[in-house]
């Protein structure tokens, strides 16, 4: 069975809507702890509309796995049962429908919010999560300040781009030798602060930036900034930014003859970037937070039972998976579905997730996380093992994080 309230509704439909609401038990407002059951809500938001909707679909199918595979399992919270529900939000990847969106689930009464998928929409939403108490796991929003701001409730289970940057830094200079360098970021919270990270890093092992080059979230011609860039003939180009961009982008690039090797991160690594680029993907690199999904703890499968249901995975469902689950094994933990009961429990637990095994560090970041560097080649995303391409390369595994609670 499934339970899953979807809020973006046309007016007309609004009738017919409200009597699906009643029959299949959706409901608002705050759980009542004088009930005989728990109707439990969690929240996943990321962009269902627009150029990242196949990222956002991939997110919230990874959520309403999670919660319908709860469904199976006969959870009791202070020996009350639980139904848990899914109530998907689209927040289009922008900072402010995202701020509106968090605060009508905070109306609703979410118990636990997964999301937001973006850095741009998860760190101002945090703070509307935050004000409430409410517990929000970002799945994929991989900018430090997430985490950085000091809410008790801001929680991510991927590494972050300080790590994403320094391994990528780390790559560009000791795996391909690159010394000459460009680099452009789409002036996004991500991009930006991702592209800034990777500048930080191949500075600190003396390669040089030639030139850093900005765009935006929405364009897919960048024949002015290339064609400045193929003047300084740089080693590499780093792309800080989305696939709906890092495709278009490395095709024009090999269009203007120039061949540079190519390096952007996991927004741009999806098979969606290897859609739009076409062959000019090959031997492209990229990197993304996690282990293979085929060496994670449960990969391969999360893999089958995901993909026979809802086909090919994007990036990011394995993780927005576990971030369901790790709030549920917090609940489990304080016997409670409340925010205020079940959060404290969050920032201690140890959870065996599909991804990894979870625990938080003081910020609520992934402790001991890792990045993976990949290459395409024949539009597979193989990953570069240690040693395979130059004596520091490839997949490093931060060690870092306590978890020692926030
Ligand atoms: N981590 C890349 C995609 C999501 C984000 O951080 O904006």
């Amino acid at each position: 069975m499934r339970f899953s309230c979807k809020s973006s509704i046309p007016t007309r439909f609004a009738g017919l809507v409200l009597a699906v609401f009643v029959l299949s038990g959706c409901s608002r407002g705050k759980n009542d702890p004088q009930a005989d059951h728990w109707v439990v809500k969690i929240g996943s938001v990321a962009p269902l509309s627009g150029p990242q909707s196949h990222l956002g679909a991939d997110n919230e199918n990874g959520a309403r796995l999670a919660i319908d595979d709860a469904n199976t399992q006969d959870i009791r919270l202070g020996g009350k049962p639980v139904r848990f529900e899914l109530l998907s939000e689209d927040d289009a990847a922008d900072p402010r429908t995202a701020t509106i969106v968090a605060q009508k689930l905070v109306d609703d009464g979410v118990n636990g919010v997964v999301g937001h998928l973006n850095s741009g929409t998860t760190i101002p939403a945090a703070r509307i999560y935050a004000d409430e108490g409410i517990p929000q796991i970002s799945p994929s929003a991989t900018n430090p300040k997430y985490t950085h701001q000091g809410f008790p409730t801001a929680f991510r289970v991927m590494a972050n781009d300080e790590q994403q940057g320094r391994v990528l830094g780390q790559f560009a200079v000791h795996a391909v030798h690159a010394r000459r360098i460009a680099v452009i970021d789409d002036a996004t919270a991500y991009g930006q602060g991702l592209a800034n990270e990777f500048e930080k890093s191949v500075s600190r092992q003396g390669a040089r930036v030639l030139l850093h080059e900005h765009t935006d979230d929405h364009s897919t011609d960048f024949s002015a900034i290339l064609t400045r860039i193929k003047e300084r003939q740089p080693d590499l180009v780093f792309f800080g930014g989305m696939d709906a961009q890092s495709g278009p982008m490395l095709k024009q690039l090999r269009e203007l003859d120039l061949n540079s090797v190519f390096l952007t991160g996991d927004g741009g690594c999806s098979k969606e970037f290897h859609e739009l680029a076409g062959e000019a993907a090959e031997g492209s690199f990229c990197s993304l937070p996690g282990l293979p999904l085929e060496e994670m703890p449960r990969g391969l499968d999360f893999k089958r039972r995901f993909e026979a249901r809802f086909g090919d995975i994007q990036d990011y469902a394995p993780y927005s998976y576990d971030a369901v689950g790790v709030l549920i094994a917090a609940m489990k933990k304080a016997g409670s579905p409340l925010p205020e009961r079940y959060l404290p429990y969050l920032k201690t637990l140890e959870y065996p997730g599909v991804t990894a095994l979870i625990r938080f560090d003081a910020n609520g970041d992934l402790a001991g996380g890792a990045v993976t560097v990949y290459r395409w080649h024949q539009g597979v995303r193989v990953p570069v093992r240690e040693g395979a391409t130059g004596k520091d390369s490839g997949i490093r595994t931060e060690v870092d994080g306590k978890g020692a609670g926030k």
